[in-house]
């Protein structure tokens, strides 16, 4: 399994039953799950060990040492196959079909199991490597009916990681906004955003099947809960290119499986390593929608022609997206943004992009719109949404959306957030990338 699947993992711990029981019993589930972890050999394992501090922190906030005697309640002994091959990722093949045997008689026999409770115990370790028949077995079994939402949070997460994971790569020059971008889509703050050029590694952000309320990152140690500072924050240690961040999409892309792959900002006098890394994944290919971030308040500085030249000799026949951002600073008196939004694609056009799909686009406002949904903002934050909802009221970018590019209707919005989300841009640009990964919109694709 690689580490874009690992990472996809969403937390199932959070939506077990044991939450809702005392102290102790959830410390001796805990517990029980630490022995036979330990009794086949997982905690060796670098992420096997991570979770073990993860369900610690969750079940046991930390404390609590193991109970003398290890008594669950016989119903949860049914769960235990399902976190402990939380424990291997769910990566079946991983799993040893040795160790699941060692594991099911464990529980078994500490657990006083009867040979039909016994099946059912081989039954669950089945499904939780992602065995379609035993799931079906499962879901249909009357004893496991007290536990079925959670049930289908399991199955959920085992199937989505197995999808194939629809690759983004974004790209620009520096400073264009591309952090910003990806928190706006996000709809967290888990990549630097600021003022100089600072990105210097590949970000690569794997999303969730549904919100488990943490994200991971692997940043040479794995974080299962990356407080805020550990995801913004690059750890020296980390020799590799790569930081690897796990978190559900907040939105309308919340649940589809994608990666986002941030590479850092291409500046061809200054930075020759950024550079170096961002020609690299260009031209991997290992990707299947390129979305070009072009600065709207510096267009067309020689940095952007090289780089746009770069792209358009390497991008093939892939989907481009060119995302016009910081497009709330075109926003004036004396100049129509819709002008500029031709200019630009004429620019475009010469630069050998034949029919390019420029998206105008605020990622700050769209951020701030999207956190306001499930936070309150500071002060100054609300001043800035305030600034941003004025100048979007002015200039509404959803004519646009829908009779240039005929991305369709939307739904109306029902309050300040949702509007803003739609006139900075946003609702239609994830509109676009779902119709697009999903198959839709083939004339997105530029170079055809
Ligand atoms: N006015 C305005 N500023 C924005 C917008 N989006 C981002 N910015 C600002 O632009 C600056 C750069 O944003 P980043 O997201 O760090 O840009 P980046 O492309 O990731 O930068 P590097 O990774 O360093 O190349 C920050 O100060 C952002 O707050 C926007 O929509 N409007
Ligand atoms: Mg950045």
């Amino acid at each position: 399994m690689d580490y874009k699947t690992i990472y996809a993992n969403a937390q199932i711990i959070s939506k077990n039953p044991i939450n809702r029981e005392d102290e102790k019993s959830r410390s001796c589930y805990f517990y029980t799950i630490n022995n036979i972890v330990r009794l086949i050999g997982w905690q060796r394992r670098k992420y096997s060990h991570a979770q073990a501090e993860f369900y610690k922190k969750h079940l046991l906030h930390g404390g609590a040492k193991a109970p003398k005697e290890l008594k669950i309640k016989k119903r949860y002994a049914f769960l235990l196959p399902f976190d402990i091959a939380a424990f291997a990722a769910f990566d079946a093949g991983a799993m040893k079909k040795e160790q699941i045997a060692l594991a099911a008689d464990h529980i078994c026999k500490t657990q006083n199991l009867d040979e039909g409770e016994c099946a059912l115990i081989q039954r669950s370790f089945k499904a939780a490597a992602g065995d379609d028949e035993a799931w079906n077995a499962i879901l249909e079994c009357e004893a496991m009916a007290w536990c079925l939402k959670y049930l289908r949070y399991v199955r959920d997460n085992i199937y989505f990681i197995r999808k194939k994971p629809y690759n983004i790569l974004i790209t620009a020059t520096m400073s264009a906004g591309k952090s910003t971008l990806i928190n706006s889509i996000v709809g967290k703050n888990i990549s630097l955003a600021r003022n100089m050029a600072c990105t210097s590694k590949m970000h690569v952000i794997v999303s969730k099947p549904f919100e488990d309320g943490v994200s991971s990152e692997y940043d040479n140690e794995i974080h299962l809960d990356a407080a805020k500072d550990t995801l913004l924050d690059d750890n020296e240690q980390n020799l590799t290119t790569r930081i690897t961040v796990g978190t559900y999409f907040k939105g309308m892309l919340g649940g589809e499986r994608i990666v986002l792959l941030d590479s850092p900002g291409v500046n061809f006098s200054e930075n020759k390593e950024h550079l170096k890394i961002s020609d690299q994944m260009i031209r991997s290919g290992k990707y299947q929608m390129l979305i070009y971030v072009l600065n709207s308040t510096q267009l067309g500085t020689t940095d952007e022609e090289e780089h746009l030249k770069f792209v358009a000799k390497n991008i093939g026949r892939k989907n481009i997206l060119f995302v016009m951002n910081k497009a709330d600073q075109l926003i004036s008196d004396d100049e129509d943004i819709f002008e500029v939004i031709e200019r630009q694609k004429k620019f475009l056009i010469s630069k050998g992009f034949r029919s390019p799909v420029v998206c105008p686009f605020s990622a700050r406002a769209a951020f701030l719109a999207k956190k306001s949904m499930s936070e309150s903002l500071s002060r100054t934050e609300q001043r800035e949404f305030d600034n941003y909802y004025d100048k979007f009221i002015q200039t509404n970018l959803s004519q646009y959306y829908e009779k240039k590019l005929l991305c369709g209707e939307i739904k109306k919005p029902r309050n300040e957030a949702e509007r803003l989300l739609k006139n900075s841009g946003m609702t239609y640009l994830e509109k676009i990338i779902k119709d697009i990964k999903n198959g839709g919109k083939p004339n997105v694709t530029a170079l055809r």
